[in-house]
C-alpha cells in the first residue's frame, strides 16, 4: 500500500534529517522532490500543485530554519498536510434511522458485494443487526455471491431469485428488515463498466425509494487517476456521503486516496485492504499519513489486536515497541494472535518500518512464507529470540538446519527484524520530539 510514494517520501525525510544545516535552497529542494513524489503516485496535478504551495509557505521561512530542528519541523509540516489532504478526522457513517440504510454504488468489479459483506460485519461487530439486499438483479451470480457471505458471516441476506424489479426488492427487504428487527440494511447493487444512463436512473429510484443516510461509492484504489472522475460522476448523479476505496492492498500507487477528498470533498470512510471479510478498516486520515510516511500505524494494529487480544496485553506491546525492547518472540506472538485478524501482509504492514520489512520478504504471495518464518523462530532457544545478537554461524547453522530454511534466508530475517528494531526506536524518540513542538505528532 503507498510502497513506491512512501519509500520516496521516507528518502526526503532522511534527507532533511540527515542535512547539517537547512537552507531555503534545499529545503526547496526536498519539497520538490516530495511535489514529484506525489505526482508519481498519481495524485492529481492540481491536489499536488495546492499541497506544495501551503508545504511550502508554511516551511519557507526564518522561524523554521531557525528552529532547533528545522528537518523535523518540516516533517511534521507535511504529516499535518497530508492529514488534512486525507480529510483530517474519520467520518464515521450516519445510521440513526431504524433501520438505517446504506447503498453502496459503483462500477462494475470495484469490491461492492465483497464491501456490502465486510461492512455488514464491521457493523454487527458494532452491535448492530445488518440485513443485506441482493439488488443485483442482472447476474444471478451476484446474488449467489451475496448469500454466500451471508452464510460465511452468519448474517441475513434477502434475496429474491428470479425478480427483476429492484424496487420490488427493495420494498419487500424493507418491510423484511421491519419484522425481523434488523436496524441496519445494506443494498448491494448493479455494476456497470461505465457509468451509463439506466444506471443512474435505476440508482435514482432505488435511493429515492429507500432514502438512505449513507450513499457510499466503493471504488478500487487501482483506478489511478480515473478514480476523481468517476467519483465526481456518482456524486452529481446521487449526492454522496463517502467513499469505500477497495484493493488498498494491491499496488495501487493511492494517488487516488490522496487526491479524493480535496476533488469530490467527500471523505473516505472505509477501505478494503484484503479479500477476506476481516480486511477492512473505517478510514482515519491521521493513521493513513503516519502509515505513508513509514511512522506505522500501531493504533489500528492494537485497535485490531484488541478484538482477540486482551488490551493490557496489548499496550504492553505497545510499550515495547516504543522502547525499541521489542524481541523475536513478541513478534512471532504477535504474528500468531494477528493472522487470525487479518492477511499477515496488512497486520505487519502496520508496524513501523513493517513495510520496508516486506519488501522482498513476500509474506503477500502466501501463508508458507509465514510458515517458515514460524519455522525459523520456533528452532531458535527463548534465550536467542531474546537476543538474538548471539547467534553466530554455529547457532545459525543449526536454526537453519532446524527448520528446514538456508542460512542466508535466517540472515535476512534476522537482518530485516534488526531494521525494523531501529526504526521503531527512531520513531519512539521522534514522537518524543514532536510533542515537545506541540501540535499534532503522528502517533506511535
Ligand atoms: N485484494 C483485494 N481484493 C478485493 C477487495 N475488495 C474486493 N476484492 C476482490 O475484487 C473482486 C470483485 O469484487 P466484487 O465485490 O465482486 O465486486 P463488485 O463491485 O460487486 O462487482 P460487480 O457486482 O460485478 O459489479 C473479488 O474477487 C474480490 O475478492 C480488496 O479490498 N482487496
Ligand atoms: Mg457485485
Amino acid at each position: 500500500m503507498f510502497d513506491t510514494l512512501s519509500g520516496k517520501l521516507q528518502n526526503v525525510f532522511k534527507n532533511l534529517r540527515g542535512l547539517g544545516k537547512i537552507s531555503e535552497s534545499n529545503i526547496s529542494d526536498s519539497i520538490r522532490d516530495v511535489r514529484l513524489a506525489l505526482l508519481d503516485a498519481d495524485v492529481n496535478f492540481k491536489v499536488a500543485r495546492d499541497f506544495i504551495e501551503r508545504v511550502k509557505e508554511q516551511a519557507v521561512g526564518q522561524q523554521v530554519i531557525q528552529s532547533i530542528q528545522p528537518g523535523q519541523q518540516i516533517i511534521k509540516i507535511i504529516h499535518d498536510e497530508l492529514v488534512n489532504l486525507l480529510g483530517s478526522a474519520n467520518a464515521g457513517l450516519e445510521l440513526s434511522g431504524n433501520p438505517g440504510c446504506v447503498m453502496l454504488v459503483g462500477l462494475h468489479g470495484s469490491g461492492k458485494t465483497t464491501s456490502a459483506g465486510k461492512l455488514a460485519r464491521w457493523l454487527s461487530k458494532q452491535g448492530r443487526h445488518p440485513l443485506l439486499v441482493a439488488c443485483d438483479v442482472y447476474r444471478p451470480a451476484a446474488m449467489e455471491q451475496l448469500e454466500t457471505l451471508g452464510r460465511q458471516l452468519e448474517l441475513p441476506v434477502f434475496v429474491r431469485k428470479g425478480e427483476t424489479d429492484v424496487l420490488k426488492i427493495a420494498r419487500e427487504s424493507l418491510d423484511f428488515a421491519r419484522t425481523n428487527h434488523r436496524n441496519a440494511v445494506i443494498f448491494d447493487t448493479a455494476g456497470r463498466l461505465q457509468i451509463d444512463e439506466p444506471l443512474v436512473q435505476e440508482l435514482v429510484r432505488l435511493r429515492d425509494l429507500v432514502k438512505p443516510e449513507e450513499i457510499l461509492l466503493v471504488l478500487d484504489a487501482a483506478t489511478g487517476q480515473e478514480a476523481v472522475n468517476v467519483a465526481t460522476h456518482f456524486d452529481r448523479a446521487l449526492q454522496l456521503t463517502g467513499i469505500v476505496l477497495t484493493r488498498l492492498d494491491g499496488d495501487a500507487r493511492g494517488g487516488a486516496a490522496l487526491s479524493l477528498k480535496a476533488v469530490t470533498g467527500k471523505p473516505i470512510k472505509f477501505v478494503g485492504v484484503g479479500e477476506k471479510s476481516e480486511d477492512f478498516e473505517p478510514f482515519h486520515p491521521e493513521r493513513m499519513a503516519s502509515r505513508i510516511l513509514g511512522m506505522g500505524d500501531v493504533v489500528s494494529l492494537v485497535e485490531r489486536a484488541a478484538e482477540a487480544v486482551d488490551l493490557d496485553e496489548a499496550k504492553r506491546m505497545e510499550e515495547k515497541m516504543r522502547k525499541g525492547q521489542f524481541t523475536l518472540e513478541d513478534f512471532l506472538d504477535q504474528l500468531r494472535q494477528m493472522r487470525k485478524l487479518g492477511s499477515l501482509e496488512s497486520i505487519v504492514g502496520l508496524l513501523p518500518g513493517g513495510s520496508e520489512m516486506l519488501q522482498g520478504a513476500d509474506l503477500s504471495k502466501s501463508e508458507k512464507e509465514f510458515r517458515r518464518m514460524e519455522g525459523m523462530i520456533c528452532a531458535m532457544t527463548p534465550q536467542e529470540r531474546r537476543h538474538p545478537q548471539i547467534l553466530n554461524a554455529r547457532r545459525r547453522q543449526r536454526i537453519a538446519k532446524g527448520s528446514g530454511v538456508s542460512v542466508a534466508e535466517l540472515n535476512n530475517l534476522l537482518n530485516k527484524f534488526n531494521q525494523m528494531q531501529q526504526m521503531m526506536r527512531k520513531m519512539g524518540k521522534l514522537q518524543k520530539m514532536m510533542k515537545r513542538m506541540g501540535g499534532v505528532m503522528p502517533r506511535l
